[in-house]
Parts: C-alpha cells; sequence; structure tokens
C-alpha cells in the first residue's frame, strides 16, 4: 500500500465556494446529486482536477452545465476544466443498506446516518476530500422518514423532505446527515451574548429516557467554553444523534454530532458511574470541537493532533472543574500509560504529528489524543496560565476559519510570549516516552537534583534530541512537612542540575508533581521513602503515584522471587483506607493495584521476560493479602459509604461508591461472595450491581446473578454489552477464550455492531492472562474473528490488532504462536489497507 507523507504537502488545485447536495435516500440505491463551485486555487502549481471518489455509481456529471465523461483513476475521478470559476455537477448512487464499514453513508438499525472523518466523504460523492478544502454547504434531503437532518440550520421543511444550510464553511469531514424515525429530547441554551439555541437529543424510540443527563452535560459544556475560553455558540440549533453501529465514540461534525450510543445513552439503571463521567467528557469533547476542530481544522491529517490533543486537553479541564481534579489526573495518567505509552514502547510508536501513513484512520491513536493532549498541559506550564489564554485568544483570532498547522499553533504561543518554541516543538516530532533518571545530593544545605534524559529508539527515529521537560518538584522534611513548596524546574539538556539551597536537612524529593510531563520517571528509591510520601505528600498525585509505586514494587517482588505480600505496602494502604479525611474516590483509586499489563511493562524494564500467568496470581495473592490485613476495617468502610440518598452520578457519590465496590471486592474474596449477593439482590443502580456481579463472578457464585442479569437486560443492548466483557474480563485465564468463544455463539453476538465485538474480542485481549494463555488459543480466536471482520469493518479490524502491539515482550513460545497469528492475517486474501498497515507494522 501507498505511503503518504507531510513533507509532501500540496496545497489544493482548485477551491471551492458552495457545495449543494441532494439526497434521495433508498437503502441500496441512494441518489447523491451535488452542485459544486470551483476556482482554480491561485497558489496552487497545477491545474490537474482529481476528485476522490470510492465505491461510487457514477450516473452523470455536467461542468457549466455541459455533460462530460470523466476518466475513472484509483481512488477518483480527473476531468478538464475550464480555468475559470466553473459549476462541477453529479449525480452518483450509493448503497447505505450494504455499508458494513460505517464509513460514509450507512444504515444502522433502519437509520440512515454519515460518519466522515477521515475519508468517508468521498464515498458519498466525487469531491476534494481533504480538510483544506473547505466550503458552505446546502443540503437538501428527501425521505418519508420522519427526522431528517444536517449540519447548520434548517431552512425548510416539508412532506417528504428536509434542506438545511450550513454558513460557516467547513472541510468534507465535518458533513453530517441523518434520517430516522427518531424522538428528540429537546431544551434550549441561551449563549452568553443572548442568542437561544435550540437543543435536542435524537434517539430511537425507547430510549428517550436516557438523555436528560447527556443534555445536562451539553448545556454545562457550553456554559464552560464561554467562561474559560470565551468561546459561544455559532448556529441557532445544536444536535446529537445517539446511533448504535458506530465505529469511534462520537463525532463533531458541525452541528449535528453524531455519537455512538454508548456514549450518550444513560440512566441509573443501566450506565454506571464510570459511564456517566465518560458520557460527560465526551459531550463536551465533541462541543468542545466546534471551536477546536471545526471553526479552525487541521490543514492536513498530519496535523490531526492539533485538533484532538487540544480538546481532550480542554475535556480534561472540565471534567477537573466539575468532578475532581486530582481524581481526574490520577485517572488519566493511568489511562495514558495503560494506552500510550504501551504504544509509545512498541511497534506502532509513532509522533503526536506522524510524518507518514498509509491508512489515516489507523492514527486515531493514544498517541495522537492522549499524549497530543499532554502537550498541551507541558506548553501552559512553560508559558504559565495567564499567557496560555492569551494565546488561545490570539489562535482563535488568528486562525479562525483556518484549517491549520502545527506551526500555526507553536507561533501564536511564539508571537505572545517571545519564547523560542522550537526544542518544544521535538515533542510532536519525535516518538517514544522519555526515561528521566534521577540523582541526588546534600551538601551544607544544598541539595541538588541532577536528571538525565533519554529516549528509546522508535521505529524509523533512531536518535532523540533531548526535549524541554518541566519537572514540578517539592521537597518534604523528615517530619512530614514540606520544605520547598511545588516549583516546577525546567530541563532542556540531556543532563541537568537544579539545587535548592538553604535547607537544614536533605530533604525527601517528591518529583513529577502531578504527573508535569509524559516521561518514566526511573529513581531508585526505597520502600520507607515511598511510603513516607503516600503518608505525607502534599501533592495528590504523588501520594497516590508513591502507593502505586510501592505496590509495584512488591508485586515484582512476588512475581520475580516468590516473595510474600510486602507488610509494608499494607500497613500503608491500610492507613490510607482508614483515613476519612481523604477523598474516598481517592482511596479507591489508591487501593487500586497495578494492572497485568503495567505489570509486564514493569517487568520488562527491568531486564525480565514476563510471565502474565504468574503475574495474574501474584495480583491475585496480594488482593487475598489485601482482603485479611484489612479484615477488620473493610466492613466499616462499605457500610459507611453506602449512599442513603437519591442515585445521583456526581462526583461525590460516584466516589462514595467506588471506595464501598472496592471494599465489597476485598471482603468477597473472604465471606464466599455473601456481601455481593446481598448488593446484587438489592442493587437499584448498575454501578452497584455490574460491582456485585464482577465479586460474584470471581467468587465463583456468579452463575444465578449472570444469567437473571441476562434476563435482566436482554432487550437493552448497552446492558448486555457490559454482560458479555465482564464475564470475559472476570473469567479464569485458563478460561477466558473458552468463554468468550463461547460468547461468540450466544444469539445475541453479532460483528455488524463495533460495541458488541469490542465487548467480546475487545474484552479478551484486555485480560492478559486469558488473551496470552500458553497454548495460543486466545490468540487464535482474536486472529479468527478479525479475519472475519476485516471485509466488513476494517476500520475496527485495524484497532483490534493492537492487541497483539506487545508480543516482542513475551517469551520466545508466545513470541512464535503470536507471529503465526500475526502471518495468518496477513496472508488472508483481499486484507484491507487499514488492517495490512497495522499487521505489517507490528510484524516489522
Ligand atoms: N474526531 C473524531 C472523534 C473525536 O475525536 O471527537
Ligand atoms: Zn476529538
Amino acid at each position: 500500500p501507498q505511503k503518504i507523507y507531510l513533507s509532501d504537502y500540496q496545497v489544493p488545485n482548485y477551491l471551492i465556494d458552495e457545495v449543494h447536495l441532494t439526497f434521495q435516500l433508498a437503502p441500496e440505491a441512494t441518489r447523491v446529486r451535488s452542485r459544486i463551485t470551483f476556482r482554480p486555487n491561485p497558489d496552487a502549481t497545477s491545474a490537474d482536477f482529481f476528485l476522490y471518489g470510492e465505491q461510487l455509481t457514477l450516473i452523470s456529471a455536467q461542468i457549466d452545465g455541459a455533460p462530460v465523461t470523466p476518466t475513472h483513476v484509483n481512488g477518483g475521478l480527473t476531468c478538464d476544466v475550464p480555468s475559470a470559476p466553473f459549476v462541477w455537477e453529479a449525480e452518483v448512487e450509493i448503497s447505505p443498506a450494504t455499508n458494513t464499514a460505517l464509513e460514509g453513508l450507512y444504515m444502522s438499525n433502519g437509520m440512515y446516518c454519515t460518519q466522515c472523518e477521515a475519508e468517508g466523504f468521498r464515498k458519498i460523492t466525487y469531491y476534494p476530500d481533504r480538510p483544506d478544502v473547505m466550503a458552505v454547504f446546502t443540503v437538501r434531503i428527501e425521505s418519508d422518514l420522519p427526522v431528517l437532518l444536517s449540519n447548520g440550520n434548517p431552512v425548510t421543511s416539508g412532506d417528504g423532505f428536509a434542506e438545511w444550510h450550513d454558513p460557516w464553511p467547513k472541510p468534507a469531514y465535518l458533513f453530517a446527515l441523518v434520517g430516522g424515525d427518531l424522538i428528540a429530547h429537546p431544551d434550549r441554551f441561551t449563549t452568553k451574548s443572548g442568542k437561544d439555541v435550540e437543543l435536542n437529543i435524537y434517539v430511537r424510540p425507547g430510549d428517550e429516557g436516557k438523555c436528560a443527563f447527556g443534555m445536562e452535560a451539553l448545556k454545562k459544556s457550553m456554559t464552560w467554553d464561554e467562561e474559560v475560553y470565551g468561546r459561544e455558540y455559532d448556529l441557532d440549533i445544536f444536535n446529537i444523534v445517539a446511533v448504535d453501529d458506530f465505529n469511534m465514540g462520537a463525532m463533531e461534525n458541525k452541528g449535528l454530532n453524531i455519537f455512538n450510543s454508548s456514549c450518550v445513552l444513560a440512566s441509573p439503571e443501566t450506565s454506571t458511574d464510570m459511564n456517566f463521567e465518560r458520557i460527560e467528557a465526551i459531550i463536551a469533547h465533541e462541543y468542545f470541537h466546534n471551536w477546536t476542530g471545526n471553526r479552525i481544522t487541521c490543514r492536513d491529517w498530519f496535523q490531526l493532533c492539533l485538533k484532538e490533543g487540544l480538546t481532550v486537553y480542554r475535556d480534561a479541564q472540565f471534567t477537573a472543574d466539575m468532578r475532581s481534579e486530582p481524581v481526574k489526573r490520577i485517572e488519566d495518567v493511568i489511562a495514558l500509560r495503560a494506552r500510550q505509552f504501551r504504544e509509545d514502547n512498541g511497534p506502532l510508536a509513532h509522533p503526536v504529528r506522524p510524518d507518514s501513513f498509509v491508512e489515516i484512520n489507523n492514527f486515531y491513536t493514544a498517541t495522537v489524543y492522549e499524549k497530543g493532549a499532554e502537550l498541551i498541559g507541558i506548553l501552559k506550564t512553560l508559558v504559565g496560565d495567564a499567557d496560555y489564554y492569551k494565546a488561545l485568544d490570539l489562535y482563535f483570532d488568528r486562525h479562525d476559519g483556518d484549517a491549520a498547522t502545527i506551526e500555526d499553533w507553536l507561533q501564536v504561543f511564539e508571537d505572545v510570549t517571545g519564547r523560542d518554541l522550537s526544542q518544544f516543538k521535538r515533542w510532536y516530532e519525535q516518538a517514544g516516552t522519555p526515561r528521566l533518571s534521577v540523582d541526588e545530593a546534600f551538601a551544607d544545605g544544598t541539595y541538588t537534583l541532577t536528571f538525565s534524559q533519554s529516549t528509546p529508539a522508535t521505529p524509523g527515529q533512531d536518535h532523540k534530541d533531548p526535549r524541554v521537560i518541566p519537572i514540578a518538584v517539592g521537597l518534604l522534611g523528615a517530619d512530614g512537612n514540606e520544605v520547598v513548596p511545588t516549583t516546577v524546574l525546567e530541563m532542556t539538556e540531556a543532563t541537568q542540575s537544579f539545587a535548592f539551597d538553604g535547607l537544614s536537612a536533605k530533604p525527601v524529593p517528591s518529583i513529577l508533581r502531578g504527573f508535569s510531563a509524559p516521561v518514566i520517571l526511573e529513581r531508585d528509591s526505597d520502600n520507607a521513602e515511598r511510603a513516607f510520601l503516600l503518608a505525607h505528600d502534599t501533592d495528590p498525585f504523588n501520594k497516590w503515584e508513591a502507593g502505586r509505586a510501592l505496590a509495584r514494587a512488591g508485586l515484582v517482588e512476588m512475581v520475580l522471587n516468590n516473595a510474600a505480600p510486602d507488610g509494608d505496602y499494607l500497613d500503608a494502604v491500610l492507613q490510607v483506607l482508614r483515613n476519612d479525611d481523604l477523598d474516598p474516590a481517592f482511596r479507591a483509586l489508591t487501593l487500586a493495584l497495578p494492572s497485568q499489563d503495567d505489570l509486564a511493562q514493569t517487568l520488562v524494564d527491568l531486564g525480565h521476560t514476563p510471565d502474565p500467568t504468574a503475574i495474574y496470581q501474584a495480583l491475585e495473592t496480594l488482593k487475598m493479602a489485601m482482603a485479611t490485613h484489612m479484615q477488620d476495617v473493610l466492613p466499616r468502610i462499605y457500610a459507611q459509604y453506602q449512599v442513603n440518598e437519591a442515585y445521583q452520578p456526581d462526583a461525590e457519590q460516584s466516589g462514595a461508591r467506588s471506595l464501598a465496590n472496592a471494599a465489597l471486592a476485598l471482603i468477597s474474596r473472604t465471606d464466599g461472595g455473601a456481601a455481593a449477593q446481598a448488593q446484587y439482590d438489592s442493587a437499584d443502580n448498575m454501578t452497584q450491581q455490574l460491582a456485585a456481579l464482577g465479586c460474584l463472578i470471581m467468587a465463583g457464585k456468579g452463575d444465578a446473578a449472570t444469567a437473571e442479569f441476562y434476563d435482566q437486560w436482554k432487550e437493552d443492548r448497552l446492558v448486555i454489552d457490559k454482560w458479555f466483557a465482564l464475564q470475559i474480563s472476570h473469567a479464569a485465564p485458563e478460561r477466558a477464550a473458552e468463554v468468550a468463544a463461547d460468547l461468540t455463539q450466544h444469539v445475541d453476538f453479532t460483528m455488524k455492531n463495533p460495541n458488541r465485538f469490542r465487548a467480546t474480542l475487545g474484552a479478551l485481549a484486555m485480560s492478559p492472562a486469558g488473551f496470552h494463555r500458553a497454548d495460543g488459543a486466545g490468540y487464535a480466536l482474536l486472529a479468527d474473528w478479525l479475519i472475519q471482520l476485516d471485509p466488513l469493518n476494517p476500520q475496527t479490524t485495524a484497532r483490534m490488532c493492537s492487541a497483539f502491539e506487545t508480543w516482542k515482550r513475551y517469551d520466545s513460545d508466545r513470541q512464535a504462536l503470536i507471529a503465526a497469528q500475526l502471518d495468518r492475517i496477513l496472508a488472508t486474501p483481499d486484507l484491507s489497507r487499514d488492517t495490512t498497515e497495522m499487521v505489517s507494522r507490528i510484524r516489522a
């Protein structure tokens, strides 16, 4: 497959002023008529006219009203065109009902919907489908369906048709169309300048009771963006539509956001606290894209992080403001390490701004999104809050209506601050997670920290230059009091020392507070110091981090040397558990152990080959030790943190439930599942019902509840996704592959729904001990299903191949088994470009 390079970027040869589209919807024969006013781009170096188009049947084409016969070429068509502005008209036929790739116009449960990012619009009509070609769209939809939606404001509608006009020029990837028998959950919002906006969440009949939370989240997001970034909404209407079959979480189409139903529908009975938090964040994320993504878009797909990193950063700020800042930071760092560090450390590592790709869909990654967001955080730390917001104001002023680049973004900061950001730019260009090692010295009242940074080679990048790393440090005295509050050290060299004067004794450092940069801190520390920081650090992130480091160290000893659970760890965590002054959500996070995958990577970093079974067993042994060590306190905690008020998915209640459920998980290891059964029987919300079911399965008492759960929820597809995933994630490792295989035979399993596919095969891939079973059954099952899914849905198939990205960590037997599966996938006839690229990169 052909690689595309950032360095080959050329401006478009033709620009567009206006686009008129008419859709006559029919499941297998939708007609799309386009009328596009083109003009030559004065900056272009070529007059060639090329329109992308895939899976289209061209019915007719005209230029300035005269029929033309374009030449079909790979991926589109070319045509002789006038040298002055001209009108292109075409009619094509497409088949939404058979579009299982869920890209372009497709059908989901009788409803028409679209997904055009990144390059789906070319499956709708012939078009210069690239983000730097922006146009004003007018859309007419003809269909008997009661709800017909597109971007922008409604113009007119009548029996069997509706017209929409979007006054804001946009690239084709932000186009959207929906047609269906849908019900609106309506509301209104008044912007700060007094503009009245109609809001709707459209859902299929039966889901209308699950919209209220999403609507509140939308209104909160609109207010927050006005208050924090000064950004107001800019159309008369904002529509959200929930769709069951969707490859991503959601999509920020101008004025018509389309959501995976799992990312918008919520009710206490069917959604967990985590679901609620995630839905709030995704609604905010898509809404915030209206400015960071839509009003200012990307020049080309290499700049994807320009909109995604910034928008993830903004949604994280929003969640921190709505909920708890430290808890959000800890959750984000756990996810960053689990997904992005893992990616950065393996064959799929790529820069936050990649410089080449075969299939852009393969670059909607944790690196582009989450590391991209970390880079915004670094920049904000380096320039300070005031200059950050000044730079953002300038960015919105200067680039409103532009298709911009990372260079444009950095220039704004350079202009506001006078700083040279060329070294910072390396963060966008160099893949890999920097390792930061630390030496310390104390003499004559001066404490010196010496840091060294290095980044391992990544595919295609052997050499790495030092980056600018903001290292937030605080120092504590032996009595636990802070002697130096948080100070940001700006590291720019490969090795650099920083001195703190006037200290009466050697302090205990708290380094990388708030996780001030996405690096791996390599510091020789001992358990006494970790326990000290867990008890005394004033920085909540590093307090949690100390507990995690303590847990990790003990678990490594258990895996490698068959050590007993570390008593110091058990005591330290017990102190945290008992401390009612601490936020319950924070305590729950401290009680949670590093994941199997985290431990596998830790062992690799220490020079060992991880044994997935040994890691699983060490975690089980430690959990049992925690359950017995804390036996006297756990029932008190469990009882104390029951919520007696009506269910609210807010930070306070969900924090209490998370601590109570963490206690329940430990109690269930010693009480035979009695407490979990009681909770299961009385639960009136999904957070408690699902937690109890998980505990029952782990206690070997889950059969009856698993069957009951299915009977109760069999009509609710989102709850049944949870039912599929939980049985696999909580299965004993030796049984996980069989449980997953059995569930693929269940009447409710379908490969056509990405959520269900991920709930089944994705759950297996995310259960390391089960997935990495020594006989390769997990690998074979996943490969079987990826091979079956690929012809239907290449995008989801390709993304799920990342399950294999850690394969080189493991022993030679497992590597051989995985290599055989990767080769089998690659040898599949007609394998998609998406999957071919992913598997080839992993296999390399
Ligand atoms: N732009 C794709 C979905 C999202 O990041 O919001
Ligand atoms: Zn986004």
